[in-house]
């Protein structure tokens, strides 16, 4: 009885291993589906980012067809680049649509966390792609990405697919993954200049504009997006002091375009 026990503990370990996903979505919604009134196939068969490939086959993953591929090494996605997301799925279902959680916050629902979407009438091939541009107030760090295919006569009519399916969907299949978002370097994506031109970067208390700034409309972000300072840079000179230490993103609008930059403040 121990050892079958045993074999039995090792088994699960080896099936753990192997296929180390899990099917709890927590502490993120639900976004299963019930199969009702009768089973319907729908799926997804690959999902790519950046370093991301993972490929499932035509089949969805089993009832109610949710999988948190957490074992798969989480693709980089710098704050600030753009990427392209590629989604391949059957053709037969109401809505694509990819979200990724940018802030932390545990919801799929804030603005610009639904990074691809298709309806019924516009999916007429079996991929689905988009350009996402990663926004320079993206958390840094292990984010969740959420990518569902899914058809329900509950939806008909609806403008937007929602990231939570709360027993309301039919058919379909749900993949979570984890990205990782790396900050900005700190080089302006827009400049043509490849140095900060706000240095030093680390901060301590004070930080200098580059000439080409002063007068300009600055923001400065925290690392949830959090406008931290807001107003016109008065001169090269600004006091950082009553900040705390962390990461921070610069924002100005020069006669050039928007210039972003990740800024240290350590003390
Ligand atoms: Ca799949
Ligand atoms: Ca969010």
């Amino acid at each position: 009885m121990k050892l079958k026990t045993t074999m039995l503990a090792g088994a699960l370990l080896l099936a753990q291993l192997s296929y180390g996903q899990t099917t709890d979505p927590s502490p993120y919604c639900v976004a299963g589906y019930d199969d009702l009134p009768e089973p319907w196939s729908h799926y997804i068969s690959n999902v790519t980012l950046g370093s991301l490939n993972n490929s499932t086959g035509d089949t969805a993953y089993a009832a109610p067809h949710y999988v948190y591929y957490n074992n798969i090494t989480a693709p980089d996605l710098r704050a600030g680049s753009t990427y392209t997301l590629s989604v391949s799925h059957d053709l037969t279902f109401h809505f694509i649509a990819v979200f990724i959680d940018y802030n932390h916050n545990n919801s799929f629902s804030d603005s610009g966390e639904r990074v691809l979407q298709q309806k019924y009438s516009s999916i007429t091939s079996p991929a689905s792609t988009a350009s996402i541009t990663i926004p320079a107030t993206a958390t840094p760090g292990t984010t969740r990405m959420r990518a569902m295919v899914f058809e329900s006569d509950n939806y008909i009519g609806a403008t937007n697919a929602e990231p939570c399916t709360a027993d309301t969907l039919e058919w379909g299949e749900t993949e979570d993954y984890n990205v990782n978002i790396v900050p900005a370097t700190g080089v302006n994506e827009i400049s043509k200049n490849n140095a900060d031109l706000f240095y030093p970067n680390p901060a301590n208390g004070v930080v200098y504009a580059d000439q080409s700034f002063v007068g300009k409309e600055m923001t400065i972000y925290n690392v949830e997006g959090k406008v931290m300072r807001h107003g016109v840079i008065g001169n090269k000179k600004i006091d950082v002091s009553d900040m705390a230490p962390g990461q921070y993103v610069i924002k100005v609008i020069n006669d050039s375009g928007v210039y972003t930059q990740r800024m240290s403040i350590v003390r």
